[in-house]
């Protein structure tokens, strides 16, 4: 406990300035004095203002009340880190679909390792290795039943791999002996898409923690095929990506994740999608009659569990998302130890518009940096 409380004071003198030469100009902000000088935030503002038509201000007031202002100050440069985390929370990799003689489509996807220094917090660079030059990897989405191809390059400075988590021979595994490979060397590991549900990739090189800290990881979403699943066709179909159906969900990939920017073994930054404090800056905007699901993975290194807590509602959740009838329904919190995932589904239909927060209920991983907001409006125009 001691031990825990002297590492908790550390990092946190680390964010205050104590260690700002070390990690950069970024602090975490401990003042609302401070936070209204930053971002112009005035407390009378009333919570429902910010749901109007202009999104770019509704980065202040009902965080700022109801956290303490403990946020990051500034702004990531997401073109030079050529990723952005809205964007990332729709932006599936489908890969490329051909027809196999026996009839069954065969998905392929190109994943190439690379280092690369990212910025995850404000002022703030970490030396990343990564797939396809973001963290979280690319969402691979696939349907229940294809055969995939994933062609993989290593253009990294370290031996890398792809290690799925799902149904594969051992040959196929991506761990040291089968499918780790040097760099500079190319490998294709092919399997069939099973089973359906919310899974992850992540590097299975030596060291282990280090290889997945540093970046290598993503999550890896396999539909139901509707076809096999005549009982709860009409889930299955809502689950399909592309389809009518599942284009009525607002549907978001989510990966809580950390950062050792000191390289001790303990986490400075903690973050869903990386970029810490990414979606209390820039909420995201959902229309409140369309339902909501997210795909939830927890790959936080260092740390036994990560969570997600939802304010002002409640929902069902599907752990590894590999069932079509929740596993748990009306909760407000859901809690994840490493590689744990699972899809959530809740609607605000019946929620007047505003900012709802959703964070880690460990109250120190949303303070440095694991808290957004989703901005309910009637209508997304
Ligand atoms: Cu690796």
């Amino acid at each position: 406990m001691l031990r825990w409380a002297q590492a908790a004071l550390s990092r946190r003198s680390l964010l205050l300035g104590g260690g700002a030469a070390t990690i950069g100009a970024t602090a975490i902000c401990s003042t609302r004095t401070v936070a209204q000088e930053t971002h112009g935030y005035h407390a009378g503002t009333p919570k429902g203002a910010a749901s109007g038509p202009s999104h770019q201000s509704a980065s202040g007031p009902s965080h700022q009340s109801a956290h303490g202002a403990m946020i990051t100050v500034g702004s990531v440069d997401n073109e030079r880190n050529g990723f952005h985390p809205t964007k990332m929370l729709t932006d599936w990799y489908t890969g490329t679909v051909t027809d196999l003689p026996d009839g069954r489509k065969l998905r392929t996807f190109e994943i190439t390792a690379e280092d690369k220094e990212i910025e995850i917090a404000p002022g703030v660079m970490f030396p990343a290795w990564t797939y396809n030059g973001r963290v979280p990897g690319p969402a691979l989405r696939a349907t229940e039943g294809e055969r995939l191809r994933i062609v993989f390059r290593n253009n990294g400075s370290h031996p890398h791999s792809m290690h799925f988590h799902g149904i594969h021979s051992a040959r196929m595994d991506g761990v040291p002996g089968a499918g780790v490979i040097a760099p500079g060397d190319e490998f294709v590991y092919e399997f069939d898409a099973r089973p359906f549900g919310c899974h992850l990739y992540h590097c299975h090189a030596l060291p282990l923690a280090r290889h997945i800290h540093k970046g290598m990881y993503g999550i890896f979403v396999i539909d139901p095929d509707p076809a096999r699943h005549p009982d709860y066709a009409d889930v299955a179909k809502s689950r399909l990506y592309g389809s009518p159906e599942n284009a009525e969900w607002q549907e978001m990939a989510m990966v809580m994740n950390a950062f050792d920017t000191t390289f001790d073994g303990e986490n400075e930054f903690y973050a869903c999608n990386t970029i810490a404090h990414c979606y209390a800056k820039e909420p995201i905007r959902v229309e409140k009659g369309r339902p909501v699901r997210i795909y939830l993975v927890n790959i936080t290194e260092f740390d036994p569990i990560n969570s997600f807590h939802l304010h002002g509602n409640f929902f069902d959740y599907f752990d590894q998302g590999t069932t079509l009838t929740p596993t748990l329904r009306t909760v407000d919190l859901i809690m994840q130890c490493q590689a744990q995932r699972g899809i959530l589904e809740f609607t605000y239909k019946e929620h007047e518009a505003g900012l709802y927060m959703f964070h880690a209920h460990q109250s120190e991983f949303a303070e440095l940096g694991w808290m957004g907001m989703f901005d309910v409006v009637e209508t997304l125009s």
